[in-house]
């Protein structure tokens, strides 16, 4: 018979060997455990899942805070051979919905103060609600807790879904990137050897376990590395700094750096145990790059991915880490520059980024059209993200093709935020966009003409979309103006607007 492909089969012989190693340290909540407990703690997880139904293939949706016990219902998710489904913990009522309604999970975790919200969204469906408290405390710890702690592995094969991520890829509504459990391991076994992952790395984490960022590329690779995990359940720049003695590894998006060079304390001192930064999932600013080598003697290591594709292009290890580039493509991953129709441009033009390889979704779930429009018919998925290739391979990415703002490292889709400031009886139309900001990399704004009321409450609109949406997502201001810029065939010119308002979050 041929080997289990189950991503947790690869980890399950890892963490028998670690043993007794600690593989997550939670100082919050005074908590260590080890990978044997990993084993043992996923097993019972996995037990309970079962128990309430979960087959392999069954989606697991999750919107739990961050917490170990979160770790053992992802680890045990897939040991079920079923698909783990997380969702921000940012969204709220009407965004929850679409994504329950599009997945059909088998079962929903929520976190308790939720479990009424959850239990009314599903009650026309076969859907289980259960909760997980961030201290060990819901129905689904308690049920846990009675379960046996052995559990025989799901058989998957690699073509298997193993994640279930939302996410609007190039525009319109959210689509679920079907990720299966050979992208994930061999984006992990890749990322693990590239980086150049010894035994004795001690990873600090202090990035949201929702996304791919902090889920696959950090939690994987550091369980395949046996390491230990200093685990934060949130950032907070004075723990981050606190803590990076005792680290050698840091996953951040680019607001970590800025907010660790924001602080004067903040230099060579903490970061000489260190052996590698990391930057990604949005750009780096070449001055936080270079401020930041300045500061501390180390150069952020610089790569790029995306949640279809996992990672896809990375500074080397050894050789020359350079600002404002994202590197080269990983081994065994094909990256080219292509025009619109597909076809590579020369080296030095600017194209959009096409991608194929072991790393590369199965599509969007359910969406054979949309699937079918983002993929060439040679396989290259095409990621939207605009960039130049030198002659020697490596890649700087220069824009986007799509129109997504990403701020802090979350992803604002600004249809979803026109398409709600458009009901508002004082809003005629509306555009968002990004511009510069000094923490999130890119802030939200909208520029809005009169509506038919002439009751415009800038403060009073922001407050009222913040009970109705994720707050990343509420522009941080709103600005009026008699017109939006058009061009000949009517279409908003979201760069001139760009243009004209870069300046909203400068100081004084
Ligand atoms: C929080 N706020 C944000 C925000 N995060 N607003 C815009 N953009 C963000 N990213 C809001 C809060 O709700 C709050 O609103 C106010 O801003 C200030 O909050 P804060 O306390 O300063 O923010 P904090 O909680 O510290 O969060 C900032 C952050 C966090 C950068 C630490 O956003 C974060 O962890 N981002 C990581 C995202 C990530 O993991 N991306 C990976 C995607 S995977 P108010 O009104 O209450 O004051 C991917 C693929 C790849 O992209 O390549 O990796
Ligand atoms: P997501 O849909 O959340 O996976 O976001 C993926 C997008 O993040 C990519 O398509 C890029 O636009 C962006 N991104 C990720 N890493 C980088 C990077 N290093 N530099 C610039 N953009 C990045």
């Amino acid at each position: 018979m041929s080997e289990n492909q189950n991503l947790f089969a690869l980890l399950e012989s890892r963490f028998a060997e670690a043993g007794e190693q600690i593989a997550i340290e939670d100082d919050n909540r005074k908590i260590t455990v080890s990978y044997a407990d990993l084993l043992e703690r996923s097993g019972q997880y996995a037990n309970a899942l079962v128990s309430l139904g979960v087959a392999p293939g069954d989606r697991v949706t999750v919107q739990t805070d961050k917490s170990l016990e979160s770790v053992f219902l992802y680890l045990a998710t897939l040991r079920a051979g079923a698909v783990y489904q997380p969702l921000n913990t940012a969204y709220m009522g009407a965004e929850v919905e679409y994504f329950i309604s599009d997945a059909e999970p088998k079962v929903v975790v929520c976190r308790p103060q939720d479990e009424e919200q959850f239990a009314a969204l599903t009650k026309d469906r076969d859907t289980g609600v259960v909760t997980l408290g961030n201290d060990g405390t819901g129905s689904l710890a308690a049920l846990a807790q009675t379960q046996d702690t052995a559990f025989a592995t799901a058989r998957r094969a690699g073509d298997d879904l193993a994640g279930l991520l939302y996410t609007s890829g190039t525009t319109g509504r959210s689509k679920g990137a079907m990720l299966t459990h050979d992208n994930l391991t061999s984006n992990a076994v890749t990322l693990h050897r590239y980086w150049g992952f010894v035994p004795g790395d001690v990873l600090l984490h202090a990035l949201p376990v929702f996304h791919v960022h902090g889920l696959f590329v950090a939690l994987n690779i550091a369980f395949l590395n046996m390491s230990r995990i200093i685990w934060h359940d949130r950032f907070d720049v004075a723990r981050v700094i606190a803590d990076l003695p005792r680290a050698s590894v840091l996953m951040g998006v680019p607001t970590f750096y800025v907010r660790m060079l924001g602080q004067a304390d903040f230099g060579r001192e903490q970061c000489a145990g260190m052996r590698l930064f990391i930057a990604g999932s949005a750009p780096l600013l070449a001055e936080t790059h270079s401020q930041f080598a300045e500061r501390t003697g180390h150069r952020i290591l610089e790569r790029y991915g995306m949640t279809e594709t996992g990672m896809i292009t990375s500074n080397p290890y050894d050789g020359e880490r350079i600002a404002g580039t994202v590197g080269y493509a990983l081994p065994g991953i094909h990256v080219r520059i292509a025009d619109d129709d597909g076809n590579e441009v020369p080296r030095g033009e600017v194209g959009v980024i096409e991608v194929k390889g072991p790393n590369v979704f199965a599509g969007y779930w359910r969406m054979p059209e949309k699937t079918a429009e983002e993929f060439r018919q040679d396989g290259y998925f095409i990621t939207g993200d605009m960039a130049q290739m030198a002659d020697d391979g490596r890649i700087t990415i220069s824009g986007r093709s799509k129109d997504l703002i990403i701020s802090g490292g979350f992803n604002v889709y600004p249809k979803e935020i026109e398409l709600v400031l458009d009901e508002y009886d004082a809003i005629g139309e509306s555009a968002v966009i990004g511009v510069p900001h000094p923490d999130f990399g890119e802030g939200v704004i909208a520029v809005v003409t009169p509506g038919t009321s002439d009751a415009f409450d800038e403060a009073a609109i922001c407050g009222d979309l913040a009970g109705r949406m994720a707050k990343f997502k509420v522009p941080k201001r709103i600005f009026m103006a008699d017109a939006l810029p058009r061009n000949a065939m009517g279409k908003v010119q979201k760069a001139e607007l760009r243009a004209q308002y870069q300046d909203s979050f400068k100081g004084p």
